[in-house]
């Protein structure tokens, strides 16, 4: 399968050159696309640089104008991905949270699978290193939309996830209604209801040690409302599958 993953940075430059180093260690294959929405810090300059020199043809990087949201931004990858022909398209953040040691298993998952989700809400699987409220909005946050969106999973907040690329051209990414927490939520959803297979993956999360968190209070409160709207809007995220 030709595989790509798509890394959203904002100010990671003391993250940016070791995760595509440790990517590239575990997956030697894969192309990678960087997101970066023109990082005060210029992480940008560090990937346009290693693209040149350190990985040419299999590091992009894709410059945005400004802080547009996490959300859009796995848009933007997922659009330049099926333009290409990726078969296999996956999903991290650049702080080292989603270890690219798991991603062989992830990647391999596809085989059998449509969807790999890193789950730190299964056997095996756990998060290191983040105080209790960061604990309490994740974990709570994924049993509310497993609750009310009848779903099979348990780690619905989180953003390490592997696509088959069919499964990204059914679920509409155009049409989203969420760009902020929930859209993590809303793309496995829509997967599972159109009857993609999806598999849960155990990982370890561990929070950062370089650079900030951008995660807000305020993410949090519209997506327990978005949560909501998925459910009652059901019908209409239905595709018509070949
Ligand atoms: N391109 C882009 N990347 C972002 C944006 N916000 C966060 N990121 C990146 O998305 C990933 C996850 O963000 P992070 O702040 O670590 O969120 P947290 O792990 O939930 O605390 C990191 O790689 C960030 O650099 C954004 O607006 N645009
Ligand atoms: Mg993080």
């Amino acid at each position: 399968m030709k595989k790509m993953i798509i890394v959203a940075t904002y100010n990671e430059k003391d993250n940016i050159t070791n995760i595509l180093a440790e990517i590239y260690k575990n997956v030697p294959d894969v192309h990678v696309l960087v997101i970066d929405d023109n990082s005060p810090d210029k992480t940008y300059e560090i990937v346009e640089q290693l693209a040149k020199e350190k990985y040419p043809n299999q590091l992009f990087l894709m410059r945005r104008s400004g802080k547009l949201g996490l959300g859009t931004a796995y848009v933007a990858g997922f659009k330049w991905g099926l333009e290409r022909d990726y078969e296999a398209i996956g999903q991290m953040d650049a702080d080292f949270s989603h270890n690219p040691k798991y991603l062989p298993e992830m990647f391999n998952t596809l085989n059998n699978y449509d969807v790999a989700i890193g789950s730190r809400y299964v056997k095996g699987g756990g998060i290191i290193n983040w105080g209790l409220k960061r604990k309490i909005i994740s974990r709570g946050g994924s049993l509310y939309s497993k609750i009310i969106l009848g779903l099979p999973l348990n780690d619905l907040t989180g953003g390490f996830k592997c696509w088959r690329r069919e499964v990204l051209a059914t679920i509409g990414i155009d049409n989203l209604m969420s760009t902020g927490f929930c859209f993590q939520i809303e793309t496995t959803y829509k997967a599972f209801i159109n009857g993609f297979r999806i598999k849960e993956v155990p990982i370890i999360f561990e929070d950062r040690i370089f650079g900030q968190s951008k995660m807000s209070g305020g993410i949090f409160k519209e997506a327990l409302i978005t949560v909501w709207k998925l459910r009652l809007n059901k019908n209409s995220f239905l595709r018509i599958k070949k």
